[in-house]
């Protein structure tokens, strides 16, 4: 099932291990299922780094070079919390399939990528081990503390779980891992698309000459669309995708934008655009009922990259349903060239199930108001840019990402790992003093920034918002680099290489 090939990235201290998996991505009975037909996996603890690349050992190079799919979590995550009653102790489900159940028995396929976590919930101290795979959690004591490991099922059979504090197994703490043969019942989807924004999908440069007038049409477009490749979520767009369309145009520019909510629209919908001088940035004039069209026209003053968003109330629930894009405005004169731009936005959505539930996900009003996101991601959906569309470019080339985070609440610490820009330009301010040789760059909601750097080393590069715990909700991006080995730049031990090494 999972044939083809690893990969390693390193982040920080933790070593990755990925492989793809290319049949469909199995059922859950657990109490969450991968969602991707990719899946990364922390290192089995007891493993060195370097040396825990996947037992499956990869046949073919491990840079995503064909059908590259991502996902950065555990195919099957299970829950443990620790119960003492009348001198008994026990392990007890938590949520999905296992809620409640005592000593569940965790099913799991061949190869799967197990994440278990377990919850102290009597303040004794307690962990839970795998011995068959080399697993175990950190020891908790204190009521509410939690402990999580990570590991590959690789082999079939009947696999233990027990507490190893001593005596703990024999008075109750043991359970036992099922490999293999798990099915579970198929949870019905509705039609779904793809919202996902080809970050390909941009203009090229406006062109030069005098101020022109320049228009622009958005649609307020309500669609189920795909959250991750098994989860659905009803997204209200710009134009269908997420971001919205990538808006050009040039200082000095005027534009007649006209403004649509197409007549199956349930919301009234809008557009405040920050590139706009006046009132609300034109959502005061396009509050547009569905069916209905509005228009506004403005002249662009100030060049520079600007997000633009859906700001009708809640304003912060039609962002996070998808209703933002950017509008670059040009510099007289324009940038420089390179040989990719690429178009990428952040955002985050705020669903009543937990991450990575298989089925539709409706809206959680309480957890948009607590500011805590089940999902980030970038272009709209998980493996948008993993998955769907990854960027690519060769060896000697240079790069533009127009990067914004449409939010509506998160600020991101956007970083390309493995790679250091030569260029940014923070905040995306036009005119100001550009920064060089940057690792990481602040974008706040609301805002954007352009980056540039050029690719000396073949491999695949991973853009990520370096608070990494999001990676863990989807966020992640790839650039994949083809091209000679630059063994002068990078060159790893024992003639390893950056396409093989990875
Ligand atoms: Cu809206």
């Amino acid at each position: 099932m999972k044939s083809t090939t690893g990969a390693l990235a390193i982040l920080g201290s933790l070593v990755w291990v990925l492989t793809w998996d290319t049949g469909l991505t199995r059922l859950g009975a657990g109490e969450t299922r991968a969602t991707g037909h990719q899946h990364m996996a922390q290192s089995a603890p007891g493993g060195s780094g370097k040396a825990s690349a996947p037992a499956q050992a990869p046949s073919t190079p491990g840079v995503s070079r064909r059908s590259p799919a991502a996902e950065y979590t555990p195919t099957v995550r299970y829950r443990l919390r620790t119960e003492l009653a009348e001198g008994k102790m026990a392990f007890v489900g938590v949520g999905g399939a296992i809620e409640g159940v005592v000593n569940p028995t965790l099913p799991v396929n061949q190869g799967d990528v197990v994440q278990l976590s377990l919850v102290n919930n009597d303040g004794i101290e307690h962990d839970v081990v795998v011995p068959d795979f080399k697993a175990g959690t950190d020891r908790v004591a204190r009521k509410g503390a939690s402990s999580v490991t990570v590991f590959r099922a690789d082999k079939a059979g009947d696999a233990a779980y027990f507490c190893s504090l001593p005596g703990h197994r024999q008075a109750g703490m043991e359970g036992k891992i099922v490999v293999g043969g798990v099915r579970a019942p198929v949870a019905a989807l509705p039609p779904s698309v793809s919202i996902v924004r080809d970050p390909m999908d941009l203009p090229g440069p406006a062109a030069p000459g005098p101020p022109r007038m320049v228009n622009v049409e958005l649609e307020a477009i309500e669609l189920v669309g795909r959250l991750a490749s098994e989860t659905t979520y009803n997204y209200w767009t710009f134009n269908g995708k997420v971001p919205g369309p990538f808006l050009r145009i040039r200082v000095g520019d005027t534009v007649e934008l006209t403004f649509k909510n197409n007549a199956r629209s349930r919301m009234i919908h809008s557009v405040d655009l920050h590139a706009v001088t006046g009132p609300g940035g034109g959502a005061v004039m396009t509050q547009t009922p569905p069916g209905e069209t509005k228009s506004f026209r403005f002249k662009a003053l100030n060049p520079g990259l600007y997000v633009y968003h859906c700001a009708t109330p809640m304003v912060a629930n039609h962002i996070s349903s998808g209703m933002y894009g950017l509008i670059f405005v040009e510099p007289a004169g324009g940038l420089s060239k390179v040989d990719h731009e690429f178009y990428v936005m952040q955002g985050e959505l705020y669903t009543d199930r937990s991450f990575g539930q298989r089925g539709h996900d409706e809206f959680s009003v309480e957890k948009l108001l607590a500011e805590r996101p089940e999902y980030l991601v970038f272009n709209g959906a998980v493996g948008a840019l993993t998955n769907e569309h990854p960027m690519k470019a060769r060896v000697g080339d240079t790069v533009r990402i127009y990067f914004g985070v449409g939010g509506p609440n998160i600020t991101s610490s956007f970083h390309v790992i493995g790679e250091i820009f030569d260029r940014v330009f923070g905040e995306a301010a036009m005119g100001s003093p550009i920064r060089t040789n940057v690792q990481t760059t602040m974008v706040p909601a609301g805002g954007a920034t352009i980056v540039e750097f050029k690719l000396e080393v073949p491999g695949r590069y991973i853009l990520v918002d370096h608070s990494l715990s999001r990676l863990e909700r989807g966020l992640a991006a790839f650039l994949v680099v083809d091209g000679p080995e630059n063994p002068e730049v990078f060159h790893g031990p024992n003639g390893a290489t950056s396409m093989k090494g990875h």
